[in-house]
């Protein structure tokens, strides 16, 4: 028996902040009481004991954080038991209770009681004298909460050290070296288990020659960044190319059949898992925007995706096989051929025939992460198959981390999506593995890219912070709602700032995902960006590019007609009966207007304003609610440290700067196109 104490409220979230850990409120005593034998002994899953240690670090952490000392049980006023015990069979689901001054979690694995330690840290003030709670145990939704890096081990000519990464560089590669001090991946490895997100891959699924000897000689050295993730619960994965056989072995091909091949990566596999025995597998962008794939051997997608699965499965390795195939070199003059159709048609043929351990990786989006596009009916499309739903934390269409756009309102819409109707399945649903038409082995779960990198507030702007939190939490339980993440991410962030700061806070983010929709292209038109950079308001950047990005604007009309009756046929590859809604005008909601059909700018919108007016109105709304954004900041900006404030104060100037030049681009676009002036005469130009 241990026994440590702890201030009454010292539990907040984790360092957000570098300066932020535990702050002391309040003074009462308690007494922590540890099992015995916290290294664990005898458990059933012992690849995970590694945790177990971490769980006292923390208690100890917290403790001398707050000039606490042992104090025994009989001196305590609240005792705080951490326990394993099989209350749930789920190794990361824990039960909670506080009842007679005595706060229990317990767990049958020592990830479970780790996030049961950061489930009481986030109660904050009410974590030992809250009311009481019987026994409430908590499970994630899903087995797999992932974050994929971008990461380059050196700067990209083009994309730099991070492929639409806005907060510096890597935190794990520097200079083409695995860095030698992985402090702030330790501190990320805490924070991630914080918020619940166990699995890592570390860099970027375009992947150059340098990151193909993570594979070979530097494995030791992703043996090194593993060993930092292992005692927070979080696993390592590497991308790797497709052409590895032959770039990193010399064999004449990577054809799938060629059992050259398959021996290559069987031996890849022995390599890395002898190195990490834990090991999470490989992450794949084949046949993708230039990378190789099996598509030059005349191969599908599931040939070479369960080749690779062979080479993992004697470990039990995973797969993540990316669904973002579609043809980069389009034709613009092209009305048929449709980017939104892409995954779907590639792989909803072969649902069925993916080994188990392959995941097939799909962009929420049929497109490519943009403000507004609909559910993909690819996640929908392979019951006899695991899927994850693929998302962006950073912001690469959203504002590269210069805006103030908090995304948690936009997933949870997202992740409910219901694809069977009202009350039906949702897309949570069927990444859990509850796809009706499934038998329920496939299971999959959420995979996002990650906005974090060497900037000294991790994020580059401070609230950015806020969609990484928010990312672990609706991935644990995609049912939380958004608004109060938020609330928690702001008290657990900035723990000293009063409830008006905190107030101001909510009321600048809550929204703002709304906002930067109505500033930037409107009605689910996409691509309104400067190509290549995605940043900033250019209507016809991607108009008649090769990419397939296309909203068609002429004089008397713009949107893209994706229905079966007159248009690509898209709508066709959902069910009942979201196939109907979109394709009918009348039902298709306004929101993706323009993502559907293509409409005259006088068409009437069910809000009773015409298209072209609500362009305009929204616009000139959007920048106006940047401005509130900013005069709410300014009145609660001097709580906040004073390096936070003034990266904020900088952060806001561009997002005005540029949210400016998208009312006054996107209107002036329509109005040029359109000849239709705003019914309020407002300044467009
Ligand atoms: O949208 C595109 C990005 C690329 C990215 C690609 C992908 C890693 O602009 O930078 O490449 O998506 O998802 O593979």
């Amino acid at each position: 028996m241990t026994t440590v104490t702890l201030p009454i409220d010292p539990l907040v979230h984790a360092a957000w902040l570098p300066a932020a850990a535990f702050s002391a409120v309040g003074s009462r005593r308690i007494a922590v009481v540890l099992e015995d034998d916290l290294s664990f002994d005898g458990l059933a899953d012992p690849a995970f004991s590694p945790v177990a240690p971490t769980i006292m670090a923390e208690v100890e952490a917290a403790t001398a954080a707050h000039g606490g000392a042992l104090v025994d049980e009989a001196e305590a006023d609240v005792l705080l038991a951490i326990e394993l015990d099989c209350c749930e069979e789920n190794p990361e689901a824990f039960c909670f209770s506080r009842t007679d001054g005595l706060v229990r979690i317990v767990a049958s694995n020592p990830r479970g009681l780790l996030y049961g330690w950061f489930h009481l840290a986030r109660l904050g003030k009410d974590a030992f004298t809250g009311p009481d709670v019987e026994n409430e145990c908590h499970t994630p939704h899903t087995a797999l909460r992932m974050l994929d890096h971008w990461d380059n081990m050196d700067v990209h000519p083009v994309m730099g050290h991070v492929e639409r990464g806005y907060s510096g560089g890597s935190i794990f590669f520097d200079h083409g070296v695995v860095r030698e001090d992985l402090t702030r991946v330790a501190q990320y490895a805490r924070l991630l288990a914080s918020v619940g997100i166990n699995r890592v891959a570390i860099n970027n699924v375009n992947v150059g020659r340098l990151e193909m000897r993570l594979l070979d000689d530097l494995l030791p050295e992703v043996a090194r960044i593993a060993d930092v993730f292992r005692p927070y619960g979080v696993t390592t994965h590497l991308s790797v190319s497709w052409a590895s056989p032959v770039r990193l072995g010399g064999l004449a091909d990577s054809d799938p059949f060629n059992p050259d091949v398959l021996a290559w990566w069987q031996a890849a596999a022995n390599r890395v898992w002898a190195a990490i025995p834990d090991f999470g597998g490989f992450v794949i962008k084949a046949d993708s925007e230039g990378q190789p794939g099996p598509f030059a051997y005349g191969r599908t997608h599931a040939d070479g995706a369960n080749m690779l699965a062979k080479a993992v499965e004697p470990h039990g390795g995973l797969i993540h096989w990316r669904a973002f195939v579609y043809n980069h070199t389009q034709d613009w003059r092209d009305r048929k051929t449709d980017r939104a159709k892409a995954a779907y048609e590639h792989f909803a043929p072969y649902d069925g025939t993916f080994a188990e351990n392959v995941i097939v990786q799909i962009k929420h989006g049929p497109l490519d992460f943009q403000v507004r596009e609909p559910a993909s009916p690819t996640i929908a499309a392979l019951p006899q198959t695991s899927v994850a739903a693929e998302f962006q934390v950073t912001t690469e269409y959203l504002g590269h981390q210069k805006h103030a756009v908090y995304l948690g309102r936009m997933w949870s819409q997202l992740m409910q999506f219901p694809y069977w109707g009202e009350g039906s399945p949702t897309m949570a649903d069927i990444v859990a593995g509850g796809h009706p038409l499934g038998d329920g082995t496939r299971i999959g779960g959420f995979v996002a890219v990650s906005n974090v990198g060497d900037d000294v507030f991790w994020t580059g702007h401070p609230f950015a912070q806020a969609n990484l939190y928010a990312w672990g939490r609706l991935t644990w339980d995609p049912q939380a709602d958004p608004d109060i993440i938020l609330s928690d991410w702001a008290l657990a962030t900035f723990p000293e700032v009063s409830s008006e700061g905190a107030a101001a806070l909510d009321a600048i983010l809550g929204k703002s995902w709304e906002t930067y929709e109505m500033y930037t292209a409107p009605l689910g038109v996409c691509f309104m960006v400067y190509p290549h950079h995605h940043y900033g308001p250019n209507p016809d950047g991607y108009e008649y590019t090769p990419w397939g990005t296309y909203h068609f604007a002429d004089r008397i009309s713009i949107g893209v007609d994706r229905t079966r009756a007159t248009g690509t046929g898209y709508t066709d590859q959902y069910p009942k009966p979201w196939r109907d809604v979109y394709e009918n005008l009348a039902t298709c909601p306004d929101e993706l207007l323009l993502f559907f059909h293509h409409v005259p700018y006088t068409h009437v919108l069910k809000s009773g304003k015409t298209m072209i007016q609500h362009v305009y109105d929204t616009h000139f709304e959007g920048l106006e609610r940047v401005k509130v954004a900013v005069a709410a900041w300014q009145g609660v900006r001097d709580e906040f440290p004073a390096d936070v404030a003034a990266r904020i104060d900088e952060r806001f100037a561009e997002q005005v700067r540029s949210a400016t030049d998208w009312r006054d681009i996107i209107n002036t676009y329509f109005y040029r196109h359109s000849g239709i002036p705003d019914a309020h005469g407002r300044p467009i130009y």
